[in-house]
């Protein structure tokens, strides 16, 4: 291949959908700047304390500290000028310049936010300019397995605020090996759930992720609903239709923390306090009675022990997945992988901060025997790389949260995109 040079690095500021501010990178190339690629980054509510560093202005007169101008002028200008006629087509030797230019572990100088736009904008820049899709330019002729979506289509947690503790409640649809049929069925079991919501009397307001955020008795509840709208969409729960949760346990953890009950998990929103063995029994039941077929971050991010006691006890029969345990970091997977902590990845590419880096946690998941799936972030945009990530590495699922918001709804539509390419 011959040789592609940057020509240059364009960011701005803009808005994510929680209307938050976000970094958006434009990587240019060619003689008269006629190829671009772009990348806009997305931002958690619930962050692991070990996520790569998210630089941010905490300027508190503007956007409530949020606002990231910094970032942005460090691609400008110090990015910029060290990247400025680098061979687009040297992905990974360029991720390592990002990570040499940063020098700290968790990318805190120049920020991960910046670093992650970058390396994406690239990524896609090299890809339009061979005009191969993204999937193909990183994963070679072979990348054409779809993933099976998950789809938050309730909402707890930091995610709304409703009265559920639990962050998300997704339904898996796997009816066929098709992707539009999966999307179909989660799109037609999510307009059930609102119907079954609202026969109920719920309100059937979203959140965060496009899923309802009603005021329900418990976790359990949500559940059944969920159920109910599986069957009365016409489906058959296991067979074609599982639900996965993602407790983000470390948010339980805090809070208990907050109420001099250190070690303990609460369910804050509706006050119930768990130990940890109780915690641990709770989900043993959980999965006894419901087709739950994983659990992301059921104990809190240090909590290794936990993890590797209940992987232990159901992890034959339900993923048990690592998001805030992990944080896409290789170091990370490594010791969870040594304890035997979970038997699934969660793969957020901000995370850690570069394309090169997530590649190479995927690839260590997977010789594992790990399951990875792809995921969005709450703070979301119209971006979707990581549809392509996911088709180009083999990811077994995507978690792009409902069908149902542009930010959710644009991973899905790319998928179905590459599915008739
Ligand atoms: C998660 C994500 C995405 P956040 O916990 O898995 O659903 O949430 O981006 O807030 O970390
Ligand atoms: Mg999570």
């Amino acid at each position: 291949m011959e040789k592609m040079l940057l020509k240059r690095l364009i960011a701005l500021q803009v808005l994510d959908s929680r209307g938050n501010p976000t970094v958006f990178v434009e990587a240019r190339a060619g003689e008269m700047e006629e190829f671009c690629g772009r990348s806009f980054v997305p931002s958690g509510a619930s962050t692991g304390t070990f996520e790569a560093f998210e630089l941010r202005d905490n300027d508190e007169k503007m956007y409530n500290g949020k606002s990231v101008l910094k970032a942005v002028e460090n691609i400008n200008t110090y990015i910029n000028n060290k990247l400025v006629g680098v061979n687009i087509y040297e992905q990974s030797k360029i991720d390592n310049m990002l990570i040499n230019l940063d020098g700290t572990p968790s990318k805190r100088n120049l920020g991960a936010n910046a670093i992650l736009g970058v390396s994406l904008a690239i990524a896609n820049l090299a890809a339009n300019t061979l005009n191969m899709p993204l999937y193909k330019y990183i994963g070679g002729i072979n990348a054409n397995t779809l993933p099976i979506p998950m789809m938050n289509i309730l909402n707890g947690g930091r995610h709304s605020n409703n009265n559920l503790s639990i962050q998300e409640f997704m339904i898996v649809p796997n009816v066929s090996n098709e992707f539009s049929d999966n999307l179909r069925a989660g799109a037609e079991i999510y307009h059930s759930l609102k119907k079954v919501l609202k026969e109920n009397g719920y309100y059937v307001g979203i959140g965060d992720e496009g899923g309802f955020a009603p005021n329900l008795k418990d976790e359990e509840e949500a559940i059944e609903a969920i159920l109910k709208a599986i069957e009365d969409a016409g489906y058959v729960a296991w067979k074609e239709v599982s639900i996965a949760l993602d407790v983000a346990a470390s948010e339980m953890y805090n809070e208990a923390k907050k109420i001099n009950e250190e070690g303990k998990y609460y369910f804050w929103k509706r006050e119930a306090l768990k130990t940890k063995e109780e915690f641990l029994q709770y989900y043993i039941n959980l999965i006894k009675k419901y087709p739950i077929s994983s659990i992301e971050d059921p104990f809190a991010e240090e909590d290794w022990e936990m993890f590797t006691a209940l992987t232990e006890k159901v992890g034959n029969k339900v993923k048990i997945v690592g998001d805030d345990l992990f944080v896409t970091n290789l170091e990370r997977l490594e010791k969870g992988i040594q304890r035997k902590a979970a038997n699934s990845i969660l793969i957020k590419p901000n995370q850690i901060g570069t394309l090169t880096e997530t590649l190479e946690t995927i690839k260590l998941a997977k010789s594992h025997g790990f399951e990875t799936i792809i995921s969005h972030r709450s703070g979301e945009t119209e971006d979707t790389s990581i549809a392509d990530i996911a088709v180009a590495t083999g990811c077994q699922k995507i978690k792009s949260g409902a069908p149902c918001r542009t930010d959710r709804v644009a991973k899905y539509n790319r998928l179905l995109y590459i599915e008739k390419l």
